[in-house]
């Protein structure tokens, strides 16, 4: 099975903290990590304000346990990793956040997949795109038929308006 997993840091060195994710997840019994995004800054979406801004990245993966075997390596890696979050939504040494499951449509208290709100965070979607232009969405959507104008543009930087 393909999953999409995304990592954020905002805390101590964030690009090392990505790093360690990626190579732990990849050490994680039948997880093997086959792509990586680039990596993006990104400002922080929610949270206290002047919350320091983001790394993000996603990473493909391949696995033949279940969504919920996923689930609990990620936040393994978390825990190796010593997470620091002192508030929700507030600063954190990581954060891995289980996407997509191929196709699978999970609604469970602890665990909804396609994540509820990836179509909606443009530090989710960026990353995302690069690895699967297609990538299944909350709700059934697809790429296709929605309006990025209501996506949280927040931290990309509009450069020129349209050519035509
Ligand atoms: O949901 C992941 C943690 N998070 C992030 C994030 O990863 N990136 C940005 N830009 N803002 C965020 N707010 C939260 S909470």
């Amino acid at each position: 099975m393909k999953a999409y997993l995304g990592l954020g840091s905002n805390l101590d060195d964030r690009l090392e903290n990505l790093k360690e994710a990626a190579t732990l997840l990849d050490g994680t019994d039948d997880v093997v990590v086959t792509r990586s995004s680039r990596v993006y800054e990104t400002d922080a979406v929610g949270g206290p304000e002047g919350q320091p801004a983001f790394l993000n990245a996603v990473v493909e993966i391949e696995t033949s346990s279940t969504a919920r075997t996923l689930l609990e390596a990620c936040l393994g890696v978390e825990g190796k990793m010593g997470r620091v979050r002192e508030e929700r939504w507030g600063p954190r040494n990581i954060d891995i956040d289980v996407l997509t499951f191929g196709d699978e449509r999970i609604d469970d208290d602890d665990l909804t997949v396609p994540h509820p709100r990836m179509h909606e965070r443009l530090f989710v979607l960026a990353p995302l795109l690069e690895l699967d232009a297609d990538p299944p969405l909350p709700g059934g959507r697809s790429v296709m038929t929605m309006r990025l104008d209501r996506v949280d543009v927040s931290g990309a930087r509009p450069f020129a308006p349209p050519l035509l």
